[in-house]
């Protein structure tokens, strides 16, 4: 159990955005340091919002020291080492842009940017800066539950050997009714796409963080359901909102939902699948690895849990098992419960400012890098590209620098 002692440098956090990403994420700074003995103690310096009253409330509510209404005072601020965007991809590029040039380290919400041209700009900005010591990471934060990341190194180990198939879906069903109203997450100017940009940038960086592979082409199909909806009136917030006074409609601009199939460099299949309209799934991440000696898979809904099918034992003592992954030897566990007394997806987070604080005072590249985000950004566009020319495969280009960046 960690408790940075009063000698303890520490890294000042500042925040921009107090939605849904914004509560998760100060959770994880106000948390990390009390679980996990950490180099560097964060200290939640200062969040910002537009709205005064309503960027002090998260503040009090979220335990954030000041509150600022720009975001350029923020990143300028001396008390801030680090800048942590929780905003819609619109400002992505241009918030992260700044943080860099003023010194401060990044963690940025996935989708890392709204185009492949944003988030080429914000890794070569990176890159510059890690040569100034400054460090980067984008927030695909399902590779930091314990289970996901015993995955991970089950797959490099071999426990798999050559990987077939790989099958993901991210299901969700906040959109199903007509009259939910037209927030950000629904016009392309602010989220830059749909369903896609949401939850099917976790799926991707979930699949190749897996694999160790990135994905060289897909062939892909999007659709937009309801295309009109009711302008907002009432609250928004995150997946939610309240009914209030109908203010007109407006168009939606973005994918309500996008199947794809994509081929790793290595051969193997996969298939996508990432939609908001899936009735009655919530938040219902799975995905399934077949390979030639065995198989895992994973349920975010059951996230202690991995089953695992040994391919190479007997037939009649094989099949798929259940590894609760509650081990103190199991990825971050050893600074939790006892085995059998689970984790849950806030953790996530926590563990996400582990790693980084980490990264930091090591001075080494943070996973996911920009690099890695600017190659889940390639794959979107493609998606888009293939599903805006019926399907055709669409072969991905990939990044000299996030060749290497694929990796545990
Ligand atoms: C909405 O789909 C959302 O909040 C995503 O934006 C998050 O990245 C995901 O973790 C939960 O659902």
């Amino acid at each position: 159990m960690g408790q940075a002692d009063a000698d303890t440098p520490t890294l000042g956090v500042g925040m921009v955005g107090y939605a849904f990403m914004g509560a998760a994420h100060s959770q994880g700074w106000r948390t990390a340091g009390h679980v996990f003995d950490l180099p560097r103690r964060p200290v939640l310096a200062a969040i910002c919002g537009r709205d005064p009253g309503a960027v002090r409330a998260a503040a009090n509510k979220h335990g954030w020291a000041a509150a600022e209404t720009d975001w350029r005072a923020l990143v300028e601020r001396d008390d801030v080492d680090l800048v942590d965007i929780c905003t819609p991809g619109d400002s992505h590029a241009e918030i992260a842009l700044a943080a860099l040039a003023a010194g401060k380290h990044v963690l940025c919400e996935k989708p890392l940017a709204n185009t492949v041209e944003e988030a080429m700009a914000m890794t070569a900005a990176a890159e510059e800066a890690e040569q100034r010591g400054q460090l980067a990471m984008v927030g695909f934060n399902y590779r930091r539950l314990p289970a996901t990341a015993l995955a991970r190194s089950m797959v490099a180990e071999g426990r798999l050997g050559s990987l077939r198939h790989v099958r993901v879906t991210y299901l969700q069903d906040w959109l199903v009714d007509p009259q939910f109203p037209l927030t950000w997450r629904l016009r392309k100017e602010t989220a830059g796409s749909g369903a896609l940009g949401d939850l099917g940038a976790h799926i991707i960086d979930l699949a190749q963080y897996l694999v160790g592979e990135h994905l060289a082409g897909v062939s892909a199909l999007t659709e937009t359901f309801v295309r009109e909806r009711p302008l907002p009136g009432g609250a928004v917030n995150g997946l939610t909102a309240t009914a209030g006074a109908t203010v007109g409609a407006g168009q939606v601009t973005v994918d309500d939902a996008a199947v794809f199939t994509g081929r790793f460099a290595s051969g193997a299949l996969a298939s996508f699948e990432a939609t908001r309209y899936a009735t009655g799934r919530k938040n219902a991440l799975r995905i399934e690895l077949n390979g030639e000696r065995g198989s895992l898979a994973f349920d975010l809904e059951r996230l202690n849990e991995l089953e695992f099918h040994d391919g190479t034992e007997p037939g009649a003592h094989a099949g798929f098992r259940r590894i609760l992954v509650t081990e103190p030897d199991h990825p971050y566990l050893d600074a939790w419960w006892p085995p059998g007394h689970g984790l849950g997806y806030e953790h996530s987070f926590v563990h996400q400012a582990r790693d980084l604080v980490h990264a930091i005072a090591e001075g080494s590249r943070p996973r996911p890098s920009f690099a890695d985000g600017l190659q889940v950004q390639r794959v979107l566009a493609a998606v888009e590209e293939s599903a805006g020319r019926n399907s055709v495969y669409t072969p991905i280009a990939v990044s000299p620098t996030a060749v290497s960046s694929v990796s545990v």
